[in-house]
């Protein structure tokens, strides 16, 4: 069935291809795409294709907006500056009369301390065929694959940004935001991949690099933030094969080489554990492999690894002033019982979650106990070369801390898990829950039904942190390179002025960013942060549902407006920053 219905897929390509003379009317490189199918009837054919026919066949029409050129920024009015009412409680009990004032005289963020804002290319570009972009998984994701978007929305406009930037960037900049952390859409730049390059994402990008700067706000750039290009999942499927690496490079040295000395700080590839954990794809969409859906993710962790270290060799060589990091995730790790078999939960949760990318780069060039003894098993060993290559790749530690977990070891024991490749819980073999130990009260306040994972967990704050400096010992200090707070429910209210007060985000930053002035007073360095997110945007698998701005966007006019916590995230700075 398969075979037929790839067949006249082909079919239909090769007259499609023949009846138009596409590749003469379009200005896009041509690919060739290989397709095989499997079984006893196995065939192989050449296409050529063009970009159109590429987004034709992979992910068909898409929606655009009707600001649809680069728009100048309009001022950002005076009103819309004024600071909303203050939180329910003082920080701490001041005797002042005016809580939102408060101020702990002990406290201070370094005068260099970074605070900025972050955002993700598929998530807020939109414009996702304009000027010679390419699809990239998530195109295919989002319009191919019913309700891996629960909502089932798109990136196709999402906040616009493509052309609206200017104005983003003075609405930041309005409101005393120092940093923009973006990422680059390495489909916009490549857009199959590798090969032809295309000129005017780079000019694009120029641009926003040169508006931050006007404006007085530092530009960071992270390389890969979860859209690859669609081309190399399909030939060689993606992260799964080694032979992402060079290509990997080959879009590094593109953009370190053209944007080193305007950008300082970079990330390369944004959270392995969530992107490798995309894998095994939803079948029939993508290339079809034969490695087991449980593996598939450590291959692709694998050569995460190889292409991070070889992306932070060549930018170090381009310019040794960069700072060039891999962004980390996942959370702290609280041992939920005193059990010996918890405290080993812990280690292993550790070793598969931060560990993994973690230990390699800043400490070993190989990866933890726990999950080395899981991947030993059919991954290749990193040689000693390879080791060596990866080891020392961070100059930050740069880590997406959102919240933290109590951790268990499984109801059967750990035992019982490791030894049963079907044990529900395998290969990780540890159990995780936001409630303390009395099952009744969970670590902290709850972000939006949509996001189960996040609870605010501040009070770990501190202890996370120590532990990070004390594990990893990163020489640049760590920075927060992503928190945030999906207020409750957000995308249901419709009243604007409803929307604007977000008291849960707001306190979460208030009270995530009193935690990080304890630990610097405790003697962690940590060097800056980033509120996630700039605004709404395209939360992934949750669509639109689920809201995480410190800036409310109509998506129907693509008005943004500030809420209420990004006074309180700058208000901590203009307190606490050292003059
Ligand atoms: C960040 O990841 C992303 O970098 C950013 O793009 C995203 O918009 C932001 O979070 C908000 O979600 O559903 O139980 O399997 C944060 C780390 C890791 C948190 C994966 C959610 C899924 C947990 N994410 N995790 S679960």
């Amino acid at each position: 069935m398969f075979s037929i219905t790839l067949f006249l897929l082909l079919q239909f390509v090769r007259q499609f291809v023949e009846c138009q003379n596409l590749s003469s009317s379009l200005s896009s490189p041509i690919a060739t795409v290989s397709q095989t199918s499997t079984g006893s009837s196995a065939f192989v054919t050449n296409v050529d294709l063009t970009l159109e026919d590429f987004w034709d066949l992979y992910v068909g029409p898409v929606s655009t907006f009707s600001i649809n050129t680069t728009v100048e920024p309009t001022p950002v009015p005076s009103s819309s500056l004024i600071p909303p009412p203050p939180l329910y409680y003082p920080s701490f009990p001041t005797g002042q009369q005016v809580p939102f004032q408060s101020k702990n005289e002990s406290w201070k963020f370094p005068k260099d301390f970074w605070y900025g804002v972050a955002g993700a290319a598929y998530q807020i570009e939109g414009a996702v065929k304009a000027e010679g972009r390419g699809p990239s998984i998530w195109d295919v994701l989002t319009h191919r694959v019913p309700n891996y978007v629960v909502t089932n929305d798109t990136g196709d406009v999402a906040d616009n940004h493509y052309y609206q930037y200017k104005e983003d960037i003075a609405r930041i900049a309005a409101l005393g935001i120092k940093t923009y952390s973006f990422t680059l859409s390495w489909s916009r730049i490549l857009p199959f991949g590798a090969g032809a390059v295309n000129e005017q994402a780079l000019a694009h990008y120029d641009d926003v690099i040169d508006t931050c700067l006007d404006y007085g706000v530092t530009p960071m750039i992270t390389l890969y933030h979860w859209d690859l290009p669609l081309f190399l999942q399909n030939s060689y499927g993606g992260w799964l094969s080694e032979r992402i690496v060079p290509h990997f490079n080959e879009y590094a040295r593109i953009a370190f080489g053209r944007w080193h000395s305007k950008v300082q700080t970079w990330f390369t590839l944004n959270e392995p554990i969530v992107f490798c954990g995309f894998y095994p794809f939803p079948i029939n969409y993508f290339k079809k492999t034969d490695i087991p859906d449980v593996q598939q993710p450590y291959y692709c962790g694998h050569h995460v690894l190889l292409a991070h270290a070889a992306a932070y060799h060549l930018g170090k060589q381009i310019n040794d002033s960069l700072s060039i990091s891999l962004k980390h995730n996942g959370g702290y790790k609280i041992q939920r019982t005193d059990s010996e078999e918890d405290a080993i939960a812990v280690q292993r949760s550790w070793d598969f979650q931060e560990g993994w990318f973690s230990d390699p780069v800043f400490l070993t060039g190989d990866y933890p106990r726990y999950l080395r003894e899981y991947v030993s098993t059919f991954l290749p060993d990193f040689t000693e070369e390879q080791k060596q290559m990866i080891n020392g790749t961070s100059d930050i530690y740069a880590h997406d801390a959102y919240t933290s977990d109590f951790i268990m070891a499984p109801d059967t024991g750990i035992e019982a898990c490791t030894r049963n490749e079907s044990h529900p819980l395998f290969p990780l073999c540890y159990n995780t829950t936001k409630l303390y130990a009395n099952d009744y009260w969970a670590i902290g306040a709850a972000g939006d039904p949509g996001t189960p994972w996040l609870h605010q967990a501040t009070d770990w704050v501190p202890a996370f942190l120590h532990y990070m400096q004390d594990t990893w010992k990163p020489r640049g200090g760590i920075a927060i390179t992503e928190f945030g707070m999906s207020e409750p429910y957000e995308s249901l209210k419709t009243n604007l002025a409803s929307i604007l007060i977000d008291p849960v985000r707001s306190q979460y930053y208030r009270d995530y960013l009193e935690a990080i002035l304890i630990a610097l007073a405790e003697g962690v360095n940590v060097v800056g942060t980033l509120a996630w997110s700039i605004y709404d945007n395209l939360e992934w698998g949750q669509g639109y549902g689920v809201r995480f701005g410190i800036q409310y966007v109509n998506f129907t006019t693509q008005e943004r407006y500030f809420k209420a916590s990004a006074f309180h995230y700058v208000n901590m700075f203009d307190t606490y920053l050292e003059e």
